[in-house]
């Protein structure tokens, strides 16, 4: 089927979907399954399931070896990673972040008694602008928490720069950023730490996992006890603390998917290409670049919708798209000062121009191993053809709509 050739090929008027199952972004990439089995195989027979277990431990270092950095704390998920490091740390008061973010970054300090302060992204780089930031210090600002969004590394030397003058400290976000530099050097060694995600719907996944990274024995020695209730030996609790432990079939999805990580990202970097190519000609639709000079893992691919150029808005292309089975996402919208709590809580920041424009313009489309080179020509196809039939699908859309209020 095409459907560059008419408009009636499209599924959200008469035509039939382009794929027969939901392709989503965020499908699982799974590495090598038999070697999976066979962890499980192992773990079930030594009876160690989790607390500190043999994969966890092997896990960390071969993870902190590939980052380069001191310390690697594997965790049961992002969020409570992001948690344990806001205590270890020792956040409080006010914290800077980006509202252009997944929710989590701003509940893990919520939820902690702390209150997030929503700065902008810079013009063109979807990532906390310094100038922002530096206008929101207060005399209660802590730290500021950066966040390297789709996996492209925020101004960490620009707020470093912050900080620095202001006497605040820095924790970054890397939920989406594991196999990423910066200047050269591994994310995972900014700040005073980084807090990587390996939920299932991150390219390297465990399948829930996270962990905290630094360069900090004081800090890793603190997440490591908090992760563990505070203990600190049997009997001895030096801190408060909370379960993060991660589980050892966890931590052998770790392993499965450390094996396979430079093919996941080889075809992670593949799709982009093709994206940029597929789409290079079609007006006011514009992949997000990564640079090129430094690692990525490039695993969103995500558009940006010039409407005034498209003749069609973001929204109405995600419409077009689900309608095809391509669970195309508004990452992340519609900025985080507009969820609750902080929508209703009137000290909430909410001048923030860029942010609410980004959050209008871009979306994620499937990439990983679970689509191929045809999905991928496919959805570029849709794509052309939506912006082809712009005001053609609007006009449609209309007449529909006051044929139901008639
Ligand atoms: N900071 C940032 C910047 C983050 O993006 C995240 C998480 C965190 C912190 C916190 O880290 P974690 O605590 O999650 O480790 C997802 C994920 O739940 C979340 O991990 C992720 N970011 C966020 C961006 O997206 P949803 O609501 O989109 O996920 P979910 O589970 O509904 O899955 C999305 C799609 O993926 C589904 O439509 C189907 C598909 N899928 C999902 C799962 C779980 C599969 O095909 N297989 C699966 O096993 O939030």
């Amino acid at each position: 089927m095409t459907h560059t050739n008419r408009l009636d090929n499209l599924a959200i008027f008469s035509g039939i979907p382009a794929f027969t199952q939901k392709l989503h972004v965020g499908r699982p990439n799974i590495g090598d399954r038999d070697y999976f089995m066979a962890m499980i195989g192992v773990m079930l027979d030594r009876r160690w399931l989790t607390n500190n277990g043999p994969f966890a431990k092997e896990f960390e270092r071969r993870m902190a070896e590939r980052l380069g950095v001191r310390h690697f704390l594997a965790i049961n998920n992002g969020t409570i990673a992001l948690e344990i490091a806001i205590k270890a740390l020792g956040l409080t008061g006010e914290v800077i972040v980006p509202s252009m973010t997944f929710i989590a970054t701003a509940h893990a300090l919520q939820w902690l008694g702390i209150k997030p302060v929503f700065c902008d992204v810079k013009p063109g780089t979807y990532h906390l602008d310094p100038a922002c930031v530096e206008k929101h210090i207060t005399p209660h600002t802590s730290w500021i928490l950066g966040v390297h969004l789709w996996g492209q590394p925020c101004d960490i030397d620009g707020l470093q720069a912050i900080a620095d003058r202001h006497n605040l400290k820095l924790l970054f976000d890397a939920a989406h950023a594991f196999g990423c530099s910066y200047n050269d050097r591994m994310i995972g060694n900014f700040g005073n730490a980084e807090v990587f995600s390996f939920h299932a719907t991150k390219f390297f996944n465990t399948l829930e996992g996270g962990a905290v990274a630094t360069n900090d024995d004081g800090v890793a020695a603190r997440v490591r006890s908090m992760r563990n209730f505070g203990f600190v030996e049997n009997d001895f609790v030096a801190y408060e603390g909370t379960n993060g432990k991660m589980n050892e079939a966890a931590a052998a999805m770790g392993l499965t998917s450390l094996g396979s990580v430079d093919t996941f990202i080889a075809t992670n970097f593949r799709h982009y290409q093709q994206y940029g190519r597929e789409l290079a000609d079609v007006p006011g639709i514009s992949v997000i670049e990564y640079d090129e000079a430094e690692q990525n893992n490039f695993q969103y691919v995500i558009l940006n919708v010039n409407e005034s150029m498209a003749g069609i808005s973001r929204d109405e292309l995600v419409e077009v798209l689900v309608a095809e089975n391509v669970l195309a996402r508004r990452y992340f919208y519609p900025g985080c000062h507009r969820l609750e709590p902080y929508r209703s809580d009137p000290t909430t920041n909410r001048d923030l121009p860029e942010t609410a424009k980004v959050v209008e313009e871009t979306m994620g489309v499937p990439t990983g191993t679970a689509v191929g080179p045809g999905h991928i020509h496919t959805i570029c196809q849709i794509i052309r053809a939506a912006v082809t039939y712009a005001a053609e699908i609007r006009a449609r859309k209309a007449q529909r709509l006051m044929a139901t209020l008639v």
